[in-house]
């Protein structure tokens, strides 16, 4: 059986050689149009292996220690042309040896292989995976329209790469010419923005222009230096501007200021058909509607977005964490008291992540957020929390800042640090806050965590963003619900969510059986839920994803693609316009071929 793997993988990989041979000529003309930042794009761990694509390469020893001393860091891998944050990203997801990872299970990564074995079976080759083979870093927009044509001359599919923080997989494809726009970074603050062709009484006030390769961080830090708070998500290196925003874009300040998209002012980008436009409330609203909510890659290659920020302001912050030997029925008894007191920090301004080990909530409201009462307002209201945590030998800080920045700076930029470098999957739904109003509805999320155990999902790794939109005043969206972003996020409380990883070295039969056990969560979530989810934090092996990402916004989305995108240049795994039919393409093959076998044991 592995040989016959292997075998079949070496003739497409000639195959592939020879179609590339034919083709060098329009990749070199490609090069010279775009002022030679075309490059070759190697997976990350190539240093440290000894074959490459079936040849013989030598290994570089000193780039190989670089690997494996950052391979679970997260701005190494943002950074990096042809870094992923997650595994799956890099793998051909389908064909166990067609990949190129190290061993993630202990730090640094370990390449075994290397100068410790005359084995050729025990020295693996280090293969291109689902990296594209080549990259063009964007500088310009002419870069992007020679892309398009070259992509329709030459129907090598495009994919848009960020900063590659994606669970979907659809920031990579087998045999793509990637888009790097991380480098598009440039940021610029407004006192008084008003949208481009809009009068000039709707202007929406201080915002920032952010380049779509601005990573959080950055934003953060630059409101910061213009007295402002940029309402953002958790992880310093996400592209705000990039899959953040056009998936939704959640923050732990949420439930009162909203979501990335009831924020969005106005986005610039160059569409399928290489024109450069605006989109906001007064041009372009199809694709204003869509661009919010409706996921990154599928309507057009996006440069910059403008996000409307507030003034600084004092914020709390509760990190309350329990003791790393906590046992499985404490944990149950915390995630029980979680449950009974979100709804009630929700509506004092509470937001943030709630854990099976740890709860690190942040309120911007002058009540809890009250520089002169010593802390009290805040303390009290976390004072069951705290007490629980103390009691089982864990910790508690609640305290009030300034300046949200310092609570990043403190709290959120330690913990983000090194989070990558395993190949991890989510699936999740957003709860209802009704769930959370009386003992029933606990009593059926209590229970949905015990029948996850049951599955083999230890309650201890639960990972809940507790980020949902205007929890403090109500339900509805900013401004209506015109826009993509799935309606379930106005109204809900939590978007819990269940982990599975998959083993650097996991067989194709042990990745079908995790992944069919993974899916089996799902429908126990959806009971309680029904099917909404968020498509940044959702499973790339999700059925009937239409509806779990956009409800009823999906046939119009879909119009839209076909409008900017007739010939699919830009089309992705599970984005706008894929076909389950695609499952069994060579394109997208590398997840197709998996997603075929899940289904069969589901
Ligand atoms: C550690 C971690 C923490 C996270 N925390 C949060 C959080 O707090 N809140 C939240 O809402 N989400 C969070 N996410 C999810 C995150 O928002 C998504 O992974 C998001 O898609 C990342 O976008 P990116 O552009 O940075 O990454 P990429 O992987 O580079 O891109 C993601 C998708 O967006 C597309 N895309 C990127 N740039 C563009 C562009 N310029 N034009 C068109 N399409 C583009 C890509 O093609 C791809 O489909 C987190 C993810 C991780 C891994
Ligand atoms: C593109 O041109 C630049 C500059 O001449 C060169 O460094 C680069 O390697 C070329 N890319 C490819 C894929 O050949
Ligand atoms: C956890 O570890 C601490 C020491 O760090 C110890 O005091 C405590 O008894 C341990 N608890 C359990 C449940 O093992
Ligand atoms: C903040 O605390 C002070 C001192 O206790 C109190 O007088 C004030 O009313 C509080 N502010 C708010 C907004 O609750
Ligand atoms: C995978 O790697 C781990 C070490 O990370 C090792 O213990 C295990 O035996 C390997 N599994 C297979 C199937 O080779
Ligand atoms: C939160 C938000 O962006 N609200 C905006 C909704 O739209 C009106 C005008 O259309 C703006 O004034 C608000 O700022």
């Amino acid at each position: 059986m592995k040989n016959r793997l292997s075998v079949s993988f070496w003739i497409l990989l000639g195959l592939d050689v020879l179609a590339r041979a034919q083709d060098a000529a329009a990749w070199v003309a490609l090069n010279s149009s775009v002022g030679g930042r075309l490059y070759s794009a190697t997976p990350l761990a190539l240093p440290c292996f000894s074959q490459y694509n079936g040849n013989n390469v030598a290994p570089d020893t000193a780039a190989c220690a670089t690997v494996r001393e950052n391979y679970r860091t997260n701005t190494f891998r943002a950074d990096s042309p042809a870094g992923y944050m997650y595994l799956q990203d890099e793998m051909c997801l389908g064909e166990p040896l067609n990949q190129c990872v190290l061993d993630n299970t202990v730090d640094p990564a370990l390449a075994p292989w290397l100068g410790t074995s005359s084995d050729p079976e025990a020295a693996p080759s280090c293969n291109q995976g689902s990296v594209p083979p080549y990259y063009l870093e964007v500088q310009e927009v002419a870069d992007i329209t020679q892309a398009l044509t070259f992509s329709r001359q030459h129907g090598v599919p495009l994919i848009i790469k960020n900063s590659g923080h994606d669970f979907m997989t659809r920031n990579s494809q087998k045999g793509s010419l990637s888009l790097w726009v991380h480098r598009l970074d440039g940021l610029a603050y407004h006192d008084d923005f008003v949208p481009e062709g809009c009068a000039q009484t709707s202007s929406v006030g201080r915002a920032i222009a952010a380049g779509t390769g601005a990573s959080t961080a950055s934003i953060m830090e630059f409101a910061s230096q213009h007295g402002s708070t940029f309402i953002g998500g958790y992880s310093p290196t996400v592209a705000a501007s990039g899959g953040w925003i056009l998936g939704g874009g959640h923050s732990v300040l949420s439930p009162v200021y909203g979501l990335g998209v009831d924020r969005v002012a106005q986005f610039t980008l160059v569409t399928p058909d290489g024109a450069i436009r605006v989109a906001n409330a007064c041009q372009n609203e199809d694709l204003f509607w869509a661009l919010r909510g409706g996921g990154g890659g599928t309507f057009g290659v996006v440069l910059e977005a403008v996000h409307s920020v507030e003034p600084v302001m004092p914020v709390a912050v509760a990190n309350i964490l329990l003791p790393a030997n906590t046992t499985v029925e404490t944990s149950l008894e915390w995630i029980k008291l979680m449950t009974e007191e979100s709804l009630r920090w929700g509506k004092e301004g509470w937001g943030g992540h709630a854990a099976g080990l740890y709860l690190t909530h942040m309120n911007p409201l002058p009540p809890i957020a009250n520089l002169t009462d010593g802390n009290a307002a805040a303390q009290e209201s976390m004072r069951r929390a705290t007490e629980f945590a103390l009691s089982v030998g864990g910790t508690s800080v609640v305290e009030v800042f300034p300046d949200f920045i310092d609570i990043w700076n403190q709290f959120v930029q330690p913990g983000a640090a090194a989070t990558a470098g395993t190949a991890r999957f989510l699936t999740s739904r957003l709860l209802p806050e009704e769930l959370f109003a009386d003992e029933a509805g606990i009593s059926k999320i209590n229970g949905l965590i015990l029948a996850a155990q049951d599955l083999g999902f230890d309650p201890r790794n639960l990972y809940v963003p507790v980020t949902t939109p205007f929890v403090v005043d109500g339900t509805g969206p900013a401004n209506g619900s015109d826009m993509a972003v799935n309606p379930a996020w106005y109204g809900a409380l939590w978007h819990i969510s269940f982990s599975t990883y998959l083993p650097w070295n996991s067989s194709y039969e042990e990745r079908v059986k995790a992944l069919t056990t993974h899916a089996k969560v799902t429908p126990l979530m959806e009971e309680l839920a029904g099917r909404g989810s968020y498509l940044n934090e959702a499973n790339p092996f999700e059925p009937n994803w239409q509806e779990s990402w956009w409800a009823d916004n999906y046939p119009r989305l879909l119009e839209i693609k076909k409008k900017y995108d007739p010939e699919g240049v830009l089309d992705c795994w599970k984005c706008v316009g894929f076909q389950d039919e695609e499952f069994s393409s060579d394109r997208f093959g590398c997840q197709g071929k998996l997603q075929l076998d899940i289904d069969k044991q589901t």
